[in-house]
């Protein structure tokens, strides 16, 4: 029995960064979820009869949430849904999903790298056809419903059955329930030489994963242990649970500290890696020897012909704004395009589709391909793994290896969590009135050459998107980028992204926190974070 259920608007449903992400609280009220979902269905033309992929990361609601979007879909027409065993998909395996059913879109549920439990963090994110996030033309129409739409359609109905594989009907509508891990993995054995890291792995090498308690888990077990033969305990962290041990599953030098500490200890493993609540983050860490994520990047489009799946090169890479130019380098020596694109996977969607770029990255330990539309925290662990394969040697010999070809970009994120909304808003509002007297002018970190806010064109479709985040460029090429985060849910958090450039003749050993430290006290100069904030130091450096 279909129902119209009648409902007012919320006026916070404007999706963020990547998706809506509220606590757990808000997405408890009564029609809150059900008006997020009819605002997106409503937003969208010619699904009738088609398919739906739906999954998520496991954290609490999943399990209700997913009921409440079959039982939508199925009184909305969609024709199928295809919906991971157990409500359970990551990111890249949803995407992934979307693009080789030939769906017409997904809705994954997951706050990602955020908390999850009863006083924690829910999200819900639409992705579209070609398996990525939802661009912004599509977002915006859905906000927009959000803050009208006056009703809502359900199936009223028992609960389907998402524990056990096979096609169930529900009213219409054909829900099957696949397996979450199987397709994925195939892709992965599919781009890379996984006899080569089976041989790597027999010979000795060691290496530990962590799953930080989310939906990487049973990702990695079948990868790594069952595909590759790694060790029985290599995947740490491995069972998904509902709020993640109680850890915040963000793989970053404060929330993976413990895997941080073990592979800086003097029986440390070749390698260890770590994924965040979706599976679509990677945390990279060698042999006493950490890689930032914008490294990581670079380092992985340097050395991707070393996997089959991109032996005849890349056509192109893309990054996010605030990520370092680490990657521009590599993109020059190979003779390809440098793509510099607003925070956030919706961006990189478009050039991927029309075949500009092969690989993209974020500094947010986000890295991915043109094999799924989304970030992939396996993938890019799978990668590293060929590439040391493949050359045979450390980690840390690899970035000194790098460094010593490209020189290197010290860098750091500062963010500042949690701080008073209007606040966070007047830090920006002052730094925007700025921007035209800043140049020329001198500081800690020496003469600032420009200053602007962000501001990015769609070279495949000439949309604009503004305000992307302030940056100030000095004249030796170093930068300090502020922006305010999108996929926070308690007051604002700023980040600072601080970036120094050395020339591969040039001291290439510092200490991270050394080698910035003038520009970290600059960026208090130009910004009067402290007096604005009231915090004296970040909560988070990664
Ligand atoms: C953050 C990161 C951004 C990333 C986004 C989603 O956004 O900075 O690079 O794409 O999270 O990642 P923001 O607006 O908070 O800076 V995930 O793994 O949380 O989907
Ligand atoms: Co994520």
């Amino acid at each position: 029995m279909i129902q119209t259920v009648t409902t007012t608007p919320f006026t916070d449903q404007k999706p963020g960064t990547s998706g809506l992400r509220k606590k757990v609280r808000v997405f408890a009220q009564p029609h809150y979820a059900e008006n997020f979902v009819q605002s997106v269905f409503d937003s969208l033309d010619g699904f009738e009869s088609k398919t739906l992929v739906l999954g998520g990361d496991g954290r609490y609601l999943n399990r209700e949430v997913i009921q409440t979007v079959l039982k939508m879909a199925a009184a909305n027409g969609f024709g199928r849904v295809l919906v991971g065993r157990e409500g359970i998909l990551s990111t890249p395996a949803a995407s992934h999903l979307i693009r080789s059913a030939g769906a017409f879109g997904g809705l994954i549920l997951s706050a990602s790298h955020n908390p999850g439990g009863p006083d924690e963090d829910f999200g819900i994110k639409y992705n579209i056809g070609n398996g990525g996030p939802a661009p912004e033309k599509v977002t915006d129409a859905i906000a927009a419903r959000s803050l009208v739409i006056d009703r809502y359609k359900i199936i009223d109905g028992a609960d389907v059955d998402i524990d056990k594989l096979g096609v169930r009907q529900l009213g219409e509508m054909v829900v099957e329930v696949v397996d979450p891990v199987a397709a994925y993995a195939d892709l992965m054995e599919s781009l890379f030489d996984f006899g080569a890291i089976q041989a790597l792995i027999a010979g000795g090498f060691s290496m530990a994963f962590d799953s930080m308690s989310a939906v990487t888990g049973p990702y990695a077990t079948e990868i790594f242990e069952r595909r590759l033969g790694a060790p029985a305990g290599t995947v740490m962290n491995g069972t998904p649970l509902p709020d993640f041990g109680h850890h915040h599953p963000d793989p970053n030098l404060v929330h993976a500290k413990g895997l941080y500490d073990r592979l800086m200890a003097a029986d440390a493993p070749d390698f260890g890696a770590a994924s965040d609540g979706d599976g679509d983050r990677n945390l990279i860490i060698g042999r006493h020897c950490y890689v930032t994520p914008s490294d990581s990047l670079a380092v992985l489009a340097a050395n991707a012909h070393f996997a089959p799946g991109y032996a005849n090169g890349l056509k192109g890479i893309a990054r996010s704004m605030p990520t370092s130019g680490a990657a521009d380098r590599v993109a020059e020596k190979l003779g390809i395009a440098l793509y510099e694109t607003p925070t956030g996977w919706k961006f990189f969607g478009n050039l991927l589709d029309a075949g500009m770029a092969t690989i993209c990255g974020e500094e947010s330990a986000g890295t991915g391909s043109d094999h799924v539309r989304e970030k992939d925290g396996i993938w890019a662990v799978l990668l590293w793994l060929n590439i040391l394969a493949a050359r045979k040697q450390s980690v840390a010999a690899i970035m000194a290896d790098h460094w010593a070809t490209y020189g290197r970009n010290y860098y750091a994120r500062h963010d500042y969590e949690a701080i008073a909304k209007d606040r966070a808003d007047a830090l920006m509002a002052a730094l925007r009135d700025k921007l035209t007297t800043l140049p020329g002018t001198s500081n800690s970190g020496g003469t600032i050459s420009s200053a602007d806010d962000f501001a990015y064109t769609d070279p495949t479709d000439r949309s604009i998107s503004q305000n992307q985040g302030i940056r100030i460029l000095f004249e030796d090429g170093s930068r300090i980028v502020f922006r305010l985060s999108g996929t926070g849910t308690e007051g604002a958090t700023l980040r600072v992204y601080i970036e120094r450039y050395v020339a591969a003749d040039g001291d290439l050993s510092m200490e991270t926190a050394v080698a910035l430290a003038p520009l970290i006290a600059a960026a208090q100069e130009v910004a009067d974070i402290s007096g604005f904030t009231g915090m004296d130091s970040p909560s988070v450096i990664t």
